[in-house]
């Protein structure tokens, strides 16, 4: 094989695009380091609260045929935890590229608590604010509310100067993506990740009459399968109405070498991994890796740069 994975995100060089979906595989230090010593080229921490928090009651996801459902509920250590892990790495790992430290907090103050704790420390990676948490009971998803987006991100703007991107739900409408696209061009955003899960999505065991998670009567986010379609028009939408400086980051229906060859087409330039890396652990990222690059040789690519965001129109 002789396509190479090389991609540059924000000044950096990384071996591949691969990296896992905040959520999965990165709540505890012990997942964190398998992911770092994975062939993913760098990880996400699991989005966090100022305090730990045990999320929802079990069984909160599931396996489905075409994907997954979940409704964790913001589960994590809290975000001293994830500080102190992401800090202790960065020092014994000096030369590694830059990883990225996901919050999600319940409410404007509380991000903006974390944000400047991430401001004022060591911390000398990658910063993603979640606003796009479904499973929350009793919470909106900030993303769905173009004032408090705009709200949120002219607060963070007057201090935070380390790379920050947004992690955004699924927006099913052309007056959406150019609502939300002109908002976030006001700021100087290093990336936008999209999707999350598809929010609230409902999956039926018909056999035992039944929901299979227990949280909001089994009401959760859709991942995998069923949400790449969606997945791919955000990025496409995203990316052909963002600043060129805004780069985006695909998630959703991740599985083969093929549809991360889809997202890089749409113009994403990182990847993201979640339901099936849930499903197959983190050699999912060799194989990726070897798929990906198999695509590329038989179409004759020797880097990504030679056809991402090329998607063409009939
Ligand atoms: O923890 C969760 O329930 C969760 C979060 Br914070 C998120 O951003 N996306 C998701 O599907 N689940």
């Amino acid at each position: 094989m002789v396509a190479s994975l090389d991609t540059t995100f924000l000044d950096h060089s990384y071996e591949n695009p691969f990296m896992n979906a905040s959520g999965v595989h990165c709540m505890s230090t012990k997942e964190l380091d398998e992911l770092s010593n994975s062939k993913a080229s760098t990880f996400i921490t699991k989005s966090s609260t100022s305090v730990k928090r045990a999320g929802n009651p079990e069984p909160r996801y599931r396996s489905v045929p075409l994907g997954s459902i979940n409704s964790m509920g913001l589960p994590n250590e809290g975000f001293e935890y994830y500080l102190e892990y992401a800090t202790k790495y960065q020092k014994k790992n000096s030369k590694a590229n830059p990883i990225f430290f996901s919050v999600a907090g319940m409410s404007v103050s509380e991000n903006l608590k974390m944000l400047r704790a991430l401001q004022d420390s060591d911390f000398h990676g990658i910063v993603e604010l979640n606003l796009s948490c479904p499973n929350v009971p009793g919470k909106p998803q900030v993303a769905y509310d173009f004032e408090l987006i705009k709200e949120i991100l002219t607060q963070v703007f007057e201090f935070f100067t380390k790379p920050l991107g947004v992690k955004l739900p699924p927006y099913f409408d052309f007056a959406h993506f150019d609502a939300v696209a002109k908002i976030l061009n006001q700021y100087p955003l290093a990336y936008v990740n999209c999707i999350n899960s598809i929010g609230n999505g409902l999956y039926i065991d018909a056999h035992n009459e039944s929901v299979v998670i227990k949280p909001k009567n089994g009401f959760g986010g859709l991942g995998g399968e069923y949400v790449k379609p969606t997945a791919l028009a955000n990025v496409r939408a995203f990316y052909t109405r963002l600043n060129p400086s805004i780069k985006v980051i695909g998630t959703g229906g991740i599985k083969t070498g093929q549809d991360a060859f889809e997202h890089l087409l749409c113009g994403a330039t990182m990847l993201q991994v979640g339901t099936e890396l849930c499903e197959e652990g983190v050699t999912v990222f060799t194989r990726l890796e070897n798929e990906l690059k198999e695509i590329m040789d038989r179409k004759g690519y020797t880097s990504i740069e030679q056809f991402r965001g090329k998607l063409k129109s009939l």
